[in-house]
């Protein structure tokens, strides 16, 4: 298949993939909850922009398990298997070959910090999941990193067009405690949905829980219900 014909493909599966999971998208509790919990004004989705329990930060905190991986370029592999009618494992820059999508959005951490008005630059979850095509009974995702982490989400959630896997923000390359060369974004769930140094996107048929769920928090993370724990 030469560039233009993969494109192509990519494009008209988005599209299908977009088509089978916008009812649930649009009915999800970030967009569509008619009393969010929080304060300030009104980000794009409706919601107001500081989710319950949450204070902006400027300056951006780092957390994770204390490991900072480092990936040389060369070596760096991000494999999706699983749930998929065609895995990969894409090279960095099988990676940068596919299209890239820019956006600004927040970032909510379980531990109460926000960070607003990001600017981030990647590939979207979407564009990747056209890339392998989801198996019919795929339901959820999990991401593992470089670190040994791992995190599970719906699909419903994980397939939204700001979920992104970044290399670039603020017009820099993504600085290696934030997870750099490669992260995922989860702006509509809280932070640790999304793996630092990622290297494996598992689609599966059930729910699984990661490495914060198992140890209480709760599988779907929605910051506007605060919910931050499984009940
Ligand atoms: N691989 C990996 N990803 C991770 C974590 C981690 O420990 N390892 N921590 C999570 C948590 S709890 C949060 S709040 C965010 C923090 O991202 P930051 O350090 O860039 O602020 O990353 C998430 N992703
Ligand atoms: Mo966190």
């Amino acid at each position: 298949m030469d560039e233009s014909e993969k494109l192509n493909r990519i494009i008209e599966t988005r599209m299908k993939l977009k088509a089978r999971f916008q009812e649930k998208m649009e009915t999800s509790p970030s967009i569509a909850d008619d009393k969010p919990k929080g304060s300030g004004p009104i980000n794009r989705h409706g919601m107001p922009n500081l989710p319950i329990g949450q204070t902006a930060t400027y300056k951006w905190p780092v957390l994770d398990l204390g490991r900072h991986p480092k990936i040389p370029l060369e070596k760096w592999r991000l494999a999706i298997d699983g749930a998929v009618e065609n895995p990969v494992k894409l090279t960095w820059k099988e990676f940068l070959n596919l299209p890239q999508t820019k956006d600004t959005s927040d970032f909510h951490c379980v531990t109460t910090w926000s960070k607003l008005n990001m600017h981030w630059k990647g590939v979207s979850l979407l564009d990747l999941a056209a890339l392998v095509l989801p198996k019919e009974n795929a339901t959820h995702i999990m991401c593992y990193g470089y670190d040994g982490y791992s995190t599970n989400i719906a699909l419903e959630e994980a397939l939204k067009p700001d979920v992104l896997l970044v290399h670039t923000y603020d017009g820099q390359p993504l600085p290696i405690e934030h997870g750099g060369p490669l992260r995922m974004i989860t702006p509509q769930l809280y932070a640790w949905k999304g793996s630092k140094w990622i290297k494996r996107i598992e689609f599966l048929t059930e729910n699984k829980m990661g490495f914060w769920e198992e140890r209480g928090y709760s599988n779907t993370a929605y910051p506007w219900r605060n919910d931050r724990y499984e009940e």
